[in-house]
């Protein structure tokens, strides 16, 4: 087995530390090609599987005629419901005990346009290809609800478990001086990373080998097991490369299923990958949401009352909930507060995690709301956000652990020059352009869930990081080679890292933007454990130079054993190595609390989410924060929408590497503008089908639609929120765009647009 190694060149030893700016030490590999993706692996014999899905959005699959298919060159199975081998339940992510029925990835029964049905693999992609046109699907039809807007959908199912409340909200509300009502809406949004999902599936005997990206190995790597009835430890899934993921590539999906399936009827490696198209239908992004807000207020903009209700769609099958109090709850202080929600099922995929799920919908709602609540009392929209700010967390009544939310205001608001700001909508002019500034901040929460990693110190004196975690590109491969080389007093491009194997030491999910601050805590464990047997080796050995000494410390810096207390060179830790005859050293480290760290269950702990601690467990509340100001353009004639500049502030604690973190802050505020002004799934109410499945149609941001970025951190170390001081990045940046960008665009023109993208036909 090779497992990639990715370390960083010579010369980055600067900002090799923690804290540094550090350029990503897997780029190069990434971008001249030496990066090997899942998909691109060839093992010996490999075929190809191309899925057949369903034309019809619901109902069920009387027959299936196969006969052209199986006959056509290079076919060498039509998989149906009727011919492929039966597959186990398996737990869910919530360790859901499985269920005793079957696992079905192809379907009979219809609840979406898209759904497998069959799946026809061949010798070669075209083959497939050509021979999955000629499957022949009879269906009895049934009438589809197209999704939240259709007449048939209603108001759905309420979900009490997402309730919040605390005192009068409705009295309070009733009694207001100043109420405003509206309702808010974002549509249906796609993950679209650029690298699709797909696998390559492999079987030795009862040994199964996945080449396939994953944003959490051990977690997907469980599924295969209990799906195809194999202990764990016979699933090698690989994955040391991702070309993104953004949520969606979390959790093993029905096409994997059907690809090692075919790998274990056929005895041959099998290759899945979806189509373009295909990634709207195999898994689904963001459902739509729609949710009304009623502020209460005294006349001078100070709250009494919020009431939020809300609801998303989701598939007729399953649950998928996007939370939408999840911000109104804890943004503002407010003495009455209800929030409530519904779910609507709709004739479409299970809807899935898209970066920031709930906060990001959650913020449009109440940081538009809280915009007409300042033009409606006449208060600047930066000024009644102070005068409301929540001194301690509002629905958990716990202090915040850090919450820089006001210095990100004071430094926001002056590196925008938010002062030259006229009050009055549609007042700020140059020529043909409407000019409008708006502000609207966020929120992310610190989720906290166990992982180990192992460090190992090699006999020439270089380091060894090994986990299951993945880098997608967030920076994982950087971040943990700086940590290993601070902890243990090595030059950074000592440290090798190697990562995305199941086979290595157990990971959770790299997705609630938590696994930077986890996976930096057990590696920072594991390099003190190393370097402190490195040096009890070189205090106590018989060969060691520093017996004499009689010294009971020792300091290890830029790969040297020293003493304090001698001014002597040191001695290198490959030298220690060889005098004391080692050729490694090697500490595995879990951050494990110890009632779960029994070796029975040992791996299940990582592939589940049972073990993650919420962000108020504990005495304090833990949060990111971030404040947006945007300058929009709106042609005054066509009403097309230009993101001018933006600023922003944010708050997500320490930066283990603050070029990298920047980067995800940034990548974020793009997708949020991608999300304000241009990406909308978009349904056809005849058919339940996703009519712009494709990236010519669902349309995401390029270069030229993103402005000059400037973002500013405003955190600071915050242990409490983890090991070492950091708290959530990468989903942070994408909350609260898109209301500062609806908010300086009302600015610009007087139009207020409540359901999203800002299109130009809603603005003239
Ligand atoms: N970081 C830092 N200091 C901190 C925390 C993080 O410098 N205190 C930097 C590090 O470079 C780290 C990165 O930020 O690798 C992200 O850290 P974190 O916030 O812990 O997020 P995760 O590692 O858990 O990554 C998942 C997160 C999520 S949930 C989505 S969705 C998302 C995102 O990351 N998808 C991405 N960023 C993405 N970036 C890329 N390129 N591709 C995706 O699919
Ligand atoms: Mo991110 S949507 O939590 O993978």
């Amino acid at each position: 087995m090779t497992i990639v190694e990715t370390r960083a060149k010579r010369g980055d030893a600067a900002d090799g530390a923690l804290g540094g700016r550090l350029s990503r030490i897997d780029g190069p590999a990434k971008i001249t090609g030496l990066a090997d993706y899942a998909l691109e692996h060839h093992p010996q014999g490999m075929v190809h599987a191309v899925l057949v899905e369903s034309a019809i959005a619901s109902g069920r699959v009387v027959s299936i005629d196969a006969n052209a298919a199986e006959r056509a060159p290079g076919v060498l199975l039509v998989m149906t419901p009727d011919n492929a081998l039966p597959i186990k339940s398996a737990t869910d992510w919530l360790n859901t005990p499985p269920s005793d029925a079957p696992y079905e990835p192809l379907a009979r029964s219809i609840t979406f346009a898209g759904q497998h049905i069959a799946a026809v693999i061949a010798e070669t992609f075209e083959q497939a290809t050509a021979a999955a046109a000629l499957v022949k699907v009879y269906y009895e039809e049934a009438p589809a609800i197209a999704g939240l807007d259709d007449p048939k959908a209603g108001d759905g199912m309420p979900l009490d478990r997402m309730t919040i409340e605390w005192g009068d909200a409705h009295g309070a509300l009733a009694n207001a001086p100043i109420r405003i009502k509206h309702e808010y809406r974002t549509p249906r949004e796609y993950n679209v990373p650029i690298e699709p999902h797909g696998l390559i599936a492999e079987w030795k005997g009862d040994r199964l080998t996945v080449w396939e990206p994953s944003q959490w190995i051990d977690g997907m790597a469980r599924t295969y097991a209990e799906w195809f009835d194999i202990p764990f430890e016979n699933v090698e899934l690989r994955s040391p490369y991702i070309g993104g993921g953004f949520g969606s590539k979390a959790l093993a999906l029905e096409h994997g299923a059907i690809a090692i399936n075919a790998a274990r009827m056929l005895g041959r490696p099998v290759k899945l990958a979806v189509t373009r198209a295909q990634t709207f239908t195999a898994y689904g992004g963001r459902p739509a949401t729609r949710q009304t807000i009623e502020l209460g207020a005294t006349r001078d903009g100070k709250l009494v009352s919020i009431v939020q209700t809300g609801a998303n769609e989701t598939s007729m099958k399953a649950v998928q909930v996007e939370p939408l109090g999840s911000v109104t709850s804890i943004m503002y202080a407010t003495p009455n507060f209800s929030s409530r929600q519904n779910v609507v099922p709709v004739n479409t995929v299970k809807p899935g995690a898209l970066r920031a799920p709930g906060e990001n919908p959650s913020a449009f709602g109440i940081e538009c709301a809280i915009d007409e609540l300042a033009y409606e009392v006449g208060i600047d929209p930066v000024q009644i956000r102070l005068l409301n700010y929540a001194e301690e967390d509002p629905h958990a009544r716990k202090p915040w652990s850090t919450r820089r939310l006001r210095e990100a205001y004071a430094a926001g608001a002056e590196a925008f020059g938010w002062s030259a700001r006229q009050p009055k909508p549609r007042s700020m002019r140059e020529g043909n352009q409407l000019i409008g500034y708006g502000v609207a901040a966020g929120t992310y929460p610190v989720r906290r869930t166990p992982g180990e990693a192992l460090v190992r110190i090699l006999g020439d004196g270089s380091v060894e990081v090994a986990s299951s975690g993945i880098d997608m590109g967030q920076g994982t491969y950087t971040i943990l080679a700086q940590t290993a080389a601070e902890a243990i007093g090595v030059p950074v491009e000592k440290v090798r890292v190697k990562l995305g194997d199941s086979s290595l030491p157990r990971a959770p999910v790299a997705g609630g933007s938590q696994f930077a601050n986890l996976i930096t805590g057990a590696v920072h464990k594991a390099a003190l454990a190393a370097r402190d047997e490195l040096i009890g080796l070189a205090i106590n050995d018989p060969n060691s130079p520093f017996r004499d000494l009689q010294a009971n410390t020792l300091i290890v810096e830029n790969g040297v054993i020293s003493s304090p207390r001698d001014t002597g060179a040191g001695v290198g830790i490959a030298e220690i190595m060889q005098r004391t005859g080692r050729e490694r050293i090697e500490a595995l480290r879990d951050t494990l609390p110890e009632n779960l760290r029994n070796e029975k269950d040992h791996f299940r702990n990582f592939t589940t989410i049972t073990t993650m601690l919420s962000p108020t467990d504990g005495d304090y509340s833990l949060h990111s924060w971030c404040v947006h100001f945007v300058e929009v353009r709106v042609d005054a004639d066509f009403g097309t929408v230009r993101v001018a500049r933006m600023v922003s502030a944010l708050d997500s604690g320490r930066l283990y590497n603050p070029k990298l973190a920047e980067s995800q802050w940034k990548g974020g505020i793009i997708m949020g503008i991608g999300q304000a002004l241009l990406e909308e799934g978009i349904v056809d109410a005849r058919n339940g089908r996703v009519m712009n499945n494709n990236l010519g149609d669902y349309l995401v941001p390029t270069n030229a639609d993103i402005p000059d970025l400037k973002v500013i951190s405003v955190g600071i170390p915050d242990t409490h929120a983890s090991v070492l001081g950091g708290k959530a990045v990468g989903e942070l940046g994408i909350v609260g765009v898109a209301p500062a960008i609806a908010n300086a665009v009302y600015h610009a023109t007087g139009v207020r647009v409540r359901d999203l993208p800002i299109t130009m036909d809603k603005l003239t």
